[in-house]
C-alpha cells in the first residue's frame, strides 16, 4: 500500500471554536477541507509515531466517509494503532473513556453535536489529548495556524476498512483494532454507581422512567444500561435508533427540543423521571414529573448529594462551573467547605482542574455535567447519579430539588439565545458592552445597583494561562447577575447568548415562573445592551 503525499492549499476558516470545527457538511466536502484539518492536527502533534489515536464519531451523515478518510490519514502518519467505535460510533463521553482506558495518545472525535445533522445540517471534528479531554486552547491555536499555511497531507491509498465488524485490521503500518463502542463505557458506569440499587428501584413497580435519545448516539448505549443492565423496561429509551439526521431533528436536551420527552413528562399519567441526551451523548436534560431541573441546579444537587453514590463516597476535592452557569454550586461548595472554580464557557476548561485534583464535579448551564471519571461532559452519567440518589433517597425528583433550594436558597436562572444573527452587528453589541461595562459600576437600575462589570478573563491555576474576552459579566449587589457573550459552536451568522441569574433566599418565594422572577433584569439586561435594536429581534429564539 502506498502513502501518498499530496499539494492542497489552505482555507482561511478553519479556527476551532468552542468545541471544535464546525461547519456545515457542503463545507466539509469541500476537496481537501477535512483532509486540511486533520493534517495539520496531526502536524501540531508531537512524538506520536507508532502510538494509539482514538476515533469516532456522533454517527451524523459523513461521519462514515471521515472516518475512512482519518483512518487512511492516521495510518500513512505513522500512528501504530487506531481504535475505531463499530460503525464508526463513539459517544464523547464514551471515547474520552476509551482514550483514558488504552493509554491513547490521543482521539479525534466527529460531531456537530446538539446542531442538526443529515446533507444539509452540520458536521464538526475535535482533537482531545491523552487525558481524554478536549485539546487545550495552545493546541487548537497551533493547529489553526498550521491550517492557514498547509500545503501537503499525506494518505494511504487502500480499501476501505469494515467498520461494522469487530477485530484488528492491517492498514499500511498501523492496525485498526473496531471495538464495541459500549462496552468500556458501561463498565465504567458500574463502576461509579450502585446498579443493583438503581435496578431494584427501576423493576420495583413503584417508579417508571422514560429516556429520549432524540435519534442520536446515546441510543444503544441507553438502551445497553437503562433496559438491558438495570433492567427497564424495554421501550423505556425513546428515539432509541441512530439516525443519520437525528430523524430531522435538532438533537438538543431542552424544553424546547426534546419535545417527544416533555409531552410524556407533562401528561397525564407522567412518569417519575425523564432524561434527554444531545446528539454526541454529552449533554443531559433532567425531568421529574412535571418538573424541570435547570442544569445549574442539577450540579448543584448532584455535588450535595454524591457522598450517596459509590464512586464519590470517598469526597469530592472541588467543583468547578463556567462563568455563565449559576453560582447554586458555589453555596453548596461554600457549605462544605471546598474550593468552587469558575471557568470560561467551554469542557476545555476544566481539564487541569481535573487533572490536578483540584475539582471532581463540574458542570456547564448548557446541560452539561461532568466529574473525574473522564475528560468529558457526560450525558447518561449524569443520569445515572440521578436514578443513583433517587434510589437512595426515595423521594421525587420535585422533592429533592426543593428541598436543596430550602437548604441553600434557590437560584432563578435563565438563558436567552439569539441565534442566527447578523455577525457583524452582534460583535457591535459587544463591542459597545465592553465599552461601557468598566463605567457601570455603582450605577442604579430600579432596585438594583451594579456591583461590578467586567469582561471575564481567565487564568488557569494550573499552568497559568490566560483566556480573555470570555463574555461581559454585569453582577448586582443582591447576587443577581446578567452576562453576555457571543457563541463559539455555530455556524450561521452569530449566536448573541444572554445569561440572567437572581438568589433568592427566602423560600416561601420559591414558587414563582422563572422568567416572571427574571423579568427585571431581563429589562434591564435590554435596557443596557439595547439587544432588539442590535439584533433586529423582538423575542430570543430558544430560551431555556
Ligand atoms: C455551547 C455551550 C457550552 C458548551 C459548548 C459545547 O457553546 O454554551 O457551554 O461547552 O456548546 O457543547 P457556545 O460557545 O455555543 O455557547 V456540545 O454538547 O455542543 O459539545
Ligand atoms: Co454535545
Amino acid at each position: 500500500m502506498n502513502i501518498r503525499t499530496l499539494q492542497t492549499t489552505p482555507f482561511t476558516d478553519q479556527k476551532p471554536g468552542t468545541s471544535g470545527l464546525r461547519k456545515p457538511v457542503t463545507v466539509f466536502q469541500k476537496p481537501n477541507y477535512l483532509e486540511n484539518f486533520v493534517q495539520s492536527i496531526f502536524d501540531a502533534l508531537e512524538s506520536y509515531k507508532g502510538q494509539t489515536l482514538v476515533l469516532g464519531g456522533d454517527g451524523r451523515y459523513y461521519n462514515r466517509t471521515a472516518i475512512q478518510t482519518i483512518l487512511k490519514m492516521a495510518a500513512a502518519n505513522g500512528f501504530g494503532r487506531v481504535k475505531v467505535g463499530r460503525g464508526g460510533i463513539l459517544s464523547t463521553p464514551a471515547a474520552s473513556c476509551v482514550i483514558r482506558q488504552s493509554q491513547a495518545f490521543g482521539g479525534i472525535i466527529l460531531s456537530a453535536s446538539h446542531n442538526p445533522g443529515g446533507p444539509e445540517g452540520d458536521f464538526g471534528i475535535k482533537y482531545n489529548t491523552s487525558n481524554g479531554g478536549p485539546a487545550p486552547e495552545k493546541v487548537t491555536e497551533s493547529i489553526y495556524d498550521r491550517s492557514k499555511v498547509i500545503d501537503t497531507y499525506h494518505i494511504l491509498e487502500a480499501p476501505d476498512v469494515d467498520l461494522d465488524k469487530l477485530g484488528e485490521f492491517q492498514l499500511g503500518s498501523a492496525v485498526v483494532e473496531v471495538i464495541d463502542p459500549v462496552e468500556p463505557y458501561t463498565q465504567l458506569m458500574e463502576s461509579l454507581f450502585d446498579f443493583d440499587r438503581i435496578r431494584e428501584l427501576l423493576t420495583s413497580g413503584k417508579f417508571r422512567l422514560c429516556v429520549d435519545s432524540m435519534h442520536a448516539v446515546t441510543g444503544p448505549y441507553a438502551k445497553a444500561i437503562i433496559e438491558e443492565r438495570l433492567g427497564a423496561p424495554a421501550g423505556t429509551v425513546l428515539n432509541g435508533i441512530p439516525l443519520e439526521d437525528f430523524g430531522g431533528g435538532h438533537p438538543d436536551p431542552n424544553l424546547v427540543y426534546a419535545h417527544d420527552l416533555v409531552e410524556v413528562l407533562y401528561g397525564t399519567d407522567a412518569p417519575d423521571f425523564g432524561a434527554a441526551s444531545d446528539g454526541d451523548g454529552d449533554r443531559n436534560m433532567i425531568l421529574g414529573q412535571r418538573f424541570f431541573v435547570t442544569p445549574s441546579d442539577s450540579l448543584a444537587v448532584l455535588t450535595a448529594n454524591a457522598h450517596l453514590v459509590p464512586g464519590y463516597r470517598q469526597g469530592i476535592a472541588g467543583v468547578a462551573r463556567s462563568m455563565p452557569t449559576s453560582a447554586a454550586v458555589d453555596r453548596v461548595a461554600a457549605q462544605a467547605g471546598i474550593d468552587c472554580y469558575e471557568t470560561p464557557t467551554g469542557w476545555k476548561f476544566f481539564g487541569n482542574l481535573l487533572d490536578a485534583d483540584k475539582v471532581t464535579l463540574c458542570g456547564e448551564e448548557s446541560f452539561g455535567t461532568g466529574s473525574n471519571h473522564v475528560r468529558e461532559k457526560d450525558g447518561l452519567w449524569a443520569v445515572l447519579f440521578w436514578l443513583n440518589i433517587l434510589a437512595v433517597r426515595s423521594e421525587s425528583v420535585e422533592q429533592i430539588v426543593r428541598s436543596h433550594w430550602q437548604t441553600y436558597g434557590r437560584n432563578y436562572y435563565s438563558r436567552h439565545d439569539y441565534e442566527g444573527v447578523d455577525a457583524d452587528r452582534a460583535s457591535e453589541l459587544m463591542a459597545r458592552l465592553g465599552q461601557l461595562s468598566p463605567e457601570l459600576k455603582g450605577k442604579q437600575y430600579g432596585q438594583y445597583e451594579v456591583d461590578y462589570s467586567d469582561n471575564f478573563s481567565y487564568t488557569d491555576p494550573v499552568d497559568d494561562s490566560v483566556s480573555k474576552n470570555q463574555g461581559i459579566r454585569i453582577g448586582f449587589t443582591d447576587g443577581s447577575r446578567i452576562v453576555f457573550r457571543l457563541s463559539g459552536t455555530g455556524t450561521q451568522g452569530a449566536t448573541l447568548r444572554l445569561y440572567v441569574e437572581s438568589y433568592e433566599p427566602d423560600s416561601s418565594k420559591h414558587d414563582q415562573d422563572t422568567q416572571e422572577a427574571l423579568a427585571p433584569l431581563i429589562a434591564i439586561a435590554e435596557e443596557i445592551a439595547q439587544i432588539r435594536n442590535f439584533t433586529q429581534r423582538e423575542a430570543p429564539t430558544v430560551i431555556t
